[in-house]
């Protein structure tokens, strides 16, 4: 139920309401009738404005539903107040990687926030085969300081679970992402689609699939339980803005304290779902230099984050989890500095379960990515879409196989070799 004074607000109300706001009527400079506003959003949820007068913001307002679907899956309004809680989080770990807020108002469950421009969002960019030389290593960055800094690795056990506590009624979303991650896919739900009759067989064959069954479970599991660090919890390639120079991660309204894992999965899933979506478009299989870029990238994300989170570990072990005190002795420094790459090692593989199945809900679930959608001819698509579902799996089924990124790129590219397809 939308609280009581809330009304989602149209090119008129938008107007009104931000010059009735000292801090959107300055940024925006002349007459408010003057102002061009238009309706963007392009996403799953969400209403979201460009208003430009001589300077601009943006105005992104949640609906009492999930848009995608319309009004007969509701949707709370507070994943706005989630929202503008983890941007402030993040903005004070990682500054300058996230728009900036200028105002949030609870009760119209709406932020008006830094008009990015001219970023694009990245997701667009790779369908156009774009270069984003900085966008990977920013975002690996992204998440070893937010990640880190809400971790028990550098805080207290008080303020962690103050963090728990303050986003632990994100529950509407959480469930989105319980639903349709790790178990719709799997099975028949009203919601989903895929590119049929081509993927009729693979369906059905994950449907049957228990050990793939089995695995995606205990990924959810791992999602429901463990409390980690405040995960952005949707960082996809469309949650991230760029120019050749500068890189902004957007849309953190999935945001909980969940596991470090599911970031970094996701972000990687993305990137791998733009290589697939390339590969199966080229006509003969061979190389192609832009998909090189896009592993290349992949791996990127993987060693930059290790690095730096490993980094700020090293120089800032402030959390009472491994707490310092007890590792003073060059023999237990030298222990610990040992444990860390073991406590990597399992991250990096939760981060393939995870990226695994973030590939298979855009291809069998209810929300698809434009990277294969955009593909017109629908057996091209279904030879993406097949590359990477089989990909998929083996992320899902043998993460323990892999003993580092270079051979989940090396795999990538097998399964898109002219031989497989
Ligand atoms: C019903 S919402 C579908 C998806 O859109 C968001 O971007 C999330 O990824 C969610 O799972
Ligand atoms: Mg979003």
């Amino acid at each position: 139920m939308p609280s009581a004074g809330y009304a989602p607000l149209d090119i008129n109300g938008i107007r009104s309401y931000l010059n009735a706001l000292p801090v959107a009527r300055d940024r925006l400079g002349q007459e408010a009738s003057a102002w061009r506003i238009r309706e963007v959003g392009d996403g799953n949820l969400n209403l979201v404005f460009i208003v430009e007068g001589k300077g601009a913001v943006v105005v992104k307002q949640a609906l009492p539903y999930v848009r995608l679907v319309g009004e007969s899956w509701p949707l709370p309004l507070k994943r706005s107040f989630f929202e503008s809680n983890a941007l402030f989080i993040q903005e004070r770990y990682a500054p300058g990687l996230t728009p900036q807020i200028y105002h949030f108002d609870d009760r119209m469950a709406l932020i008006v926030m830094e008009y990015l421009s001219p970023h694009i969002i990245l997701r667009k960019g790779l369908m156009q085969r774009k270069i984003y030389p900085k966008a990977a290593t920013t975002i690996a960055q992204f998440m070893a300081l937010t990640l880190y800094n809400t971790s028990m690795l550098a805080s207290s056990a008080e303020a962690h679970k103050a963090r728990i506590e303050l986003f632990a009624s994100n529950t509407a979303l959480c469930k989105i992402t319980e639903d349709l991650v790790f178990t719709d896919p799997y099975r028949e739900a009203a919601l989903n689609r895929w590119t049929s009759p081509q993927l009729d067989g693979i369906k059905a064959e994950f449907e049957r699939d228990n050990p793939l069954k089995l695995a995606a479970q205990e990924k959810k599991w791992q999602f429901v339980t463990e409390a980690q660090a405040l995960i952005h919890g949707d960082l996809h390639t469309g949650s991230v803005m760029v120019t050749d120079s500068d890189t902004r991660v957007i849309d953190p309204e999935f945001a909980f304290v969940g596991p470090i894992a599911f970031d970094v999965g996701a972000i990687i899933a993305n990137y791998l779902l733009s290589f697939f979506s390339h590969r199966g478009q080229s006509q003969d299989g061979g190389p192609d230099s832009y998909c090189d870029w896009l592993l290349g990238q992949t791996e990127m994300l993987w060693t930059v984050f290790e690095a730096q989170f490993l980094k700020l570990w090293e120089q800032q072990p402030s959390g009472e989890v491994f707490a310092q005190g007890l590792f003073e002795t060059p023999e237990s420094t030298a222990a610990l500095a040992a444990h860390r790459h073991v406590f990597m090692q399992k991250l990096f593989r939760d981060a393939l379960g995870f990226a695994g199945c973030k590939m298979i809900r855009r291809i069998l679930g209810l929300a698809h990515v434009q990277d294969m959608e955009s593909i017109k001819d629908p057996d091209v698509r279904a030879r993406a879409e097949t590359m990477a579902l089989i990909f998929a799996r083996q992320l899902l089924l043998q993460a323990h196989g892999f003993s580092g990124i270079a051979d989940v790129t090396a795999a990538a590219q097998e399964h898109a070799s002219p031989a497989k397809v």
